[in-house]
């Protein structure tokens, strides 16, 4: 008796142990997708699990601020997981691993580094082997920070880090994210649940949500964060909720993330009581400058404001005629003593005009030169809005004198909400390759919004945040890739969509190449997929009116004609496509040279972009040999073929991961695939009105008529009714 209770104590006491913080705890945690790419599992190569068990056990961490103490944080987390070994970390001495800045650290100060810690600025780093040990050095602690989480990348990515020497600064200054979030806490075109933000248990709880959020955005250089929808709530700048954000900057600063607030442009009336918001009024003036200090006395590092303005229906300076630099500057003036920006969308386009393609560009190139140099123009990536595919807008290499940057969209509001497979950093790449010819040849759109191009004074890129209280942050697992991508871009450029895709994959699900590779494929094919099935050819917007999910090319009678799809697409007997050439909007003459003559020709113009400047006829030979008709049913349907080939890969990843998430997907794409047939049947068959020619021999036909596709407007189902305003 004695002898097995004896047993079960022992017994007891080992079961205990091994729960309590011991190395391997990240195994035991459910693959629900809330750790995102900052999972910590143990390394499973064997020997470079060993290279980094000798080279990462003990730990120097110098430094005491807020920032060093979550980079403590992170490294308690991640390397005795990571490592399956218990790592100790201290504050002084020699280690394997030494991180701190000249200033904390004797030893960094002194070290012979191959790299320069002269050109990391505020927020690089390096990472070099010396004598031996993994050094980590910045000037700053939030530098540091980055340069913990690029190591981890590398541990998690399988790296070998034998003779590693890296030296990374990020190329531009406003690494942001816009939260479209509303009050209420629905999300405009936010498909991952409620938003992020509590405002009801606000400023008392600090949800551990948000900490895990800015985690994930430290580890890819995110340093701004605007927290409430573009389609501002002017409640936002009262009391009460400047109070609630009090405790969100709190909770994200040590992370080295500001918070900025979109703003409603009539707040001097709506708030403020005043009779006008006038931005030349002084009583505006003088209102707008009270409300920065009030801002700035809560929140020292506040960001500054995002404002949308005369467009939409949001308000702006237009209602007292003023232009978007006077109104613009008047806040500018405002947050300027306290080193606040205002981020000012030329997200812009009026009913009036007759091609949308052209208005950002006529409305504001004639103000270049007129904003504050604490102003910066955000500019989507492509003229008319967050297309599956767009040309760059023609403002990027446009304003010389006008600080410009970059918005993307993340959440995929035209790709399919949460329930399609579409990774976006080829989107992204694409654009931020695209040459503008600012400056002659190689001048990129990423080089222009990095400050090369024109030398501008503030830089930056913006991405359209989908996350919201879903439990794995973004509905679609996928989804997060983007997210990943667009911080990883955001820091630097010039990397590839590709190599990021990989690390993602690595980091999220595991490292085995059976996995990494064909899944990376699939990434990497899956957004050109949701081109094909949607709008191939330089075709857009051809969405069901209001949620932007299923096809309605026919949609036509609307109040507005450029929220119609024919508007856009203009098919008839003749052929298919907006004519911006010369005989058209000529919006080509926007782009500069060799631009301009390339899209004005239809031999010239990239087959991609083709019916964005061309009304093509039907019978045009392309390329391929085939006619334009043929190309387009073709493109459709490889659209289809290739969601269903994502679907037989994936299908072959069973068992390479958890069960929840491999299945998860697994529905999603069935999803993606019925979609997509539909976007397909929908789109042939009612071009096919016009074109009056057959679907070509050797395709599976249309399973239903037009009509049916039409009905299905109506009737079919769409995810997630939190598309609204
Ligand atoms: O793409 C459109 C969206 C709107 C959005 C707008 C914008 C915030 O459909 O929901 O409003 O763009 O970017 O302002």
């Amino acid at each position: 008796m004695k002898v097995i209770k004896l047993h079960i104590i022992i017994l007891l006491v080992l079961i205990i142990a091994g729960c309590s913080g011991a190395p391997n705890s990240n195994t035991n945690k459910a693959e629900d997708g809330y750790r995102a790419w900052l999972r910590y599992e143990k390394v499973a190569d064997s020997e470079l699990l060993d290279q980094y068990r000798s080279k990462l056990s003990t730990v120097t961490l110098s430094g005491d601020s807020p920032t060093t103490e979550v980079i403590f944080d992170e490294l308690q987390e991640a390397l005795p997981g990571l490592l399956d070994a218990e790592v100790s970390i201290r504050k002084q001495g020699s280690s394997d691993l030494i991180i701190g800045t000249p200033e904390s650290s004797d030893y960094i100060a002194s070290a012979d580094f191959e790299g320069s810690l002269s050109g990391a600025g505020d927020e690089g780093f390096l990472i070099e082997e010396i004598e031996g040990s993994v050094v980590v050095a910045a000037n700053t602690d939030i530098g540091l920070l980055y340069g913990t989480f690029e190591l981890l990348r590398k541990i998690q990515t399988h790296t070998d880090l034998d003779g590693i020497s890296i030296e990374s600064t990020p190329k531009v200054e406003y690494r942001m994210l816009n939260h479209w979030d509303n009050l209420g806490r629905l999300v405009e075109r936010g498909y991952a649940g409620l938003s992020i933000w509590n405002w009801g248990t606000l400023p008392e709880y600090n949800d551990p949500r948000y900490t895990d959020y800015a985690r994930l955005n430290a580890s890819l250089g995110l340093n701004a964060v605007a927290v409430n929808n573009v389609n501002a709530d002017p409640r936002m700048i009262t009391d009460q909720f400047l109070e609630k954000l009090v405790t969100i900057a709190k909770a994200l600063r040590p992370y080295g993330i500001k918070v900025f607030i979109s703003i409603n442009y009539q707040s001097p009336i709506t708030v403020g009581g005043l009779k006008t918001a006038d931005p030349l009024d002084p009583g505006v003036r003088e209102w707008w400058k009270k409300k920065a200090d009030e801002i700035y006395s809560l929140i020292p590092d506040f960001g500054g404001f995002l404002v949308k303005a005369d467009s939409e229906g949001q308000p702006g300076p237009f209602a007292y005629g003023r232009d978007h630099a006077v109104g613009a500057n008047v806040l500018a003036e405002a947050v300027a003593p306290h080193g606040g920006i205002v981020i000012w969308r030329a997200f812009v386009y009026s009913p009036e005009q007759s091609d949308r393609f052209r208005e950002a560009y006529d409305e504001f190139v004639p103000l270049d030169g007129k904003f504050n140099e604490n102003v910066i123009l955000q500019t989507k990536n492509g003229p008319i809005d967050f297309q599956p595919r767009e040309p760059f807008s023609p403002l990027f290499g446009a304003m010389k004198n006008t600080n410009t940057m970059l918005e993307l969209q993340i959440t995929q509001e035209y790709f399919g909400f949460a329930n399609h497979l579409a990774y976006q950093g080829t989107l992204f790449e694409e654009v931020l390759e695209a040459d503008t010819y600012a400056d002659g040849e190689g001048s990129s759109v990423g080089r222009v919004i990095d400050g090369e191009v024109f030398d501008y004074k503030h830089t930056g890129m913006a991405g359209v945040i989908n996350i919201g209280n879903d439990r794995n942050w973004t509905g679609h697992p996928f989804v997060q890739s983007s997210w990943y991508a667009f911080g990883r871009l955001a820091w630097d450029y010039t990397l590839s969509a590709e190599d990021i895709a990989d690390e993602w994959v690595r980091m999220t699900f595991t490292n085995d190449p059976a996995f990494v590779d064909p899944v990376r494929e699939m990434m990497m094919d899956s957004r050109e997929a949701g081109v094909n099935y949607r709008m191939p050819l330089g075709l857009t917007h051809l969405y069901a009116q209001g949620h932007h999910y299923g096809p309605a090319p026919w949609t036509a009678n609307l109040p507005r004609p450029d929220w119609t799809a024919v508007y856009y697409h203009k098919a008839d007997k003749n052929g298919i496509g907006f004519d911006r050439t010369k005989t058209g909007s000529n919006a080509i003459e926007q782009y500069k040279e060799p631009l301009r003559t390339m899209f004005s020709n239809v031999s010239t113009t990239p087959e991609k972009y083709l019916l964005w400047f061309h009304h093509v006829s039907w019978g045009h030979e392309m390329q391929s040999g085939r006619t334009l008709w043929e190309e387009l049913v073709f493109k459709y349907y490889s659209g289809v073929e290739a969601v269903r080939n994502m679907q037989k890969q994936w299908q072959k990843m069973e068992g390479k991961i958890d069960e929840a998430r491999f299945e998860y997907v697994k529905a999603l794409l069935e999803i993606q695939e019925r979609d997509a047939v539909r976007w397909r049947n929908s789109c042939v068959l009612y071009f096919q009105t016009f074109s009056e020619k057959p679907i070509p021999e050797g395709y599976e036909k249309p399973e239903h008529d037009l009509q049916y596709y039409i009905d299905q407007e109506q009737k079919a189902y769409v995810p997630d009714p939190r598309y609204n305003r």
